[in-house]
């Protein structure tokens, strides 16, 4: 870990010799690979340097020429980027009580005075570089553990195969959506679909290229879906679910049809499948007023007796919930 600290100080026999002095700093219990010494020799130097490159720890001469330490301190300290960077002031002038309660209402982390001791001096910079390298660690730990979290996550509601969202993330996130359509008064579209004839499809080609085709027919899903708000699902072994917003009836068929022909198109052979050349699905399509559905169980039932009529009256066809919904197959 590289620890920055920036040495502001108008005389450069000052900077000089505080650089010599850290430079002796033994803190080395493996915690850091070393001090980056940076130097400034004006406020307005400084103040540049500390917005670039936010040093761990800035040491401020109070006297100098144009801006002054205190109002370098003061600048850093009302500015977000920068408020957090401790700052230790030296001062060779400024020495009474009013200046010293000046600085730490600034927000000194302390205030130290020249000429420097070296003992007392060494040994306060190193504990505050401790305790500024364990801050860094702890950071840097919730950083990782957020990413972690974050992580898993996306795994728990992944499906493994597929990649898209599994059954896990319907459950949680359906009664959700249903709950914001009915206060806003909306439409819920839900459609499912089930992979036609799959099971003659594992058997004729082997299961292997039956996961080929999931992983395939969940892309067509996946690349229809545009919108934050829209959602696909694998509900589970072929079957899959799509949560989608409309304005309409309409428009919800022909959104749900076009993927029934992106899903043929893909012209995968399937020798077994009776209504068609290449492998198919079948869909069940509610298109309701949220308010007018019950809850999440009743809408999924009732699709999937939408769907069971889709299969049973030829398959490879939308079956919807209201009338203008045109039969294929
Ligand atoms: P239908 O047209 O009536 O839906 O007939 P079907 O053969 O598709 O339906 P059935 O429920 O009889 O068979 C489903 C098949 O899906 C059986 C099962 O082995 C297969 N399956 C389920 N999950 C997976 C999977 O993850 N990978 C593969 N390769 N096959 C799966
Ligand atoms: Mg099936
Ligand atoms: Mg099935």
């Amino acid at each position: 870990m590289i620890i920055d600290i920036l040495i502001v100080d108008d005389i450069d026999a000052n900077l000089y010799y505080l650089e010599i002095l850290l430079k002796q700093l033994d803190i080395d219990d493996n915690e850091f690979e070393s001090l980056n010494i940076i130097k400034a020799s004006s406020g307005e130097e400084a103040l540049k340097i500390a917005m670039h490159d936010k040093p761990e720890l800035i040491l401020l001469d109070i006297q100098m020429p144009g801006m002054d330490g205190f109002e370098v301190a003061q600048f850093l300290k009302s500015t977000q980027n920068t408020k957090d960077i401790p700052i230790v002031f030296l001062t060779a002038s400024f020495k009474s009580t009013e200046f010293v309660n000046r600085g730490y209402s600034i927000g000194a982390l302390d205030y130290l005075t020249k000429p420097i001791e070296k003992i007392q001096f060494l040994s306060k910079i190193k504990l505050y570089i401790k305790i500024i390298i364990g801050q860094k660690k702890q950071e840097n730990l919730i950083k990782e553990l957020n990413k972690h979290i974050k992580m898993l996550e996306t795994i728990s509601i992944t499906d493994g195969l597929t990649d898209i969202l599994n059954r896990r993330y319907f459950n949680e996130i359906s009664p959700k959506i249903l709950d914001s359509a009915k206060r806003e008064d909306k439409f819920i579209s839900f459609a499912m679909l089930d992979i036609d004839y799959f099971k003659r499809y594992n058997d004729t080609y082997g299961h292997h290229m039956g996961d080929d085709v999931l992983i395939r027919v969940a892309k067509v899903l996946k690349d229809s879906v545009h919108r934050a708000d829209d959602y696909c699902f694998r509900l589970g072994g072929e079957e899959f679910g799509l949560l989608f917003n409309t304005n309409s009836k309409e428009n919800a068929i022909v959104f749900v049809e076009k993927i029934r022909k992106n899903i043929e198109n893909l012209h995968i052979e399937h020798k077994k499948n009776s209504c068609s050349d290449f492998l198919t699905a079948s869909f069940g399509l509610i298109v309701e007023k949220a308010n007018k559905i019950k809850d999440i169980d009743t809408l999924y039932r009732d699709t999937d007796n939408l769907l069971y009529k889709a299969k049973d009256s030829g398959r490879n066809r939308v079956v919807n919930n209201f009338k203008r919904g045109k039969i294929c197959g």
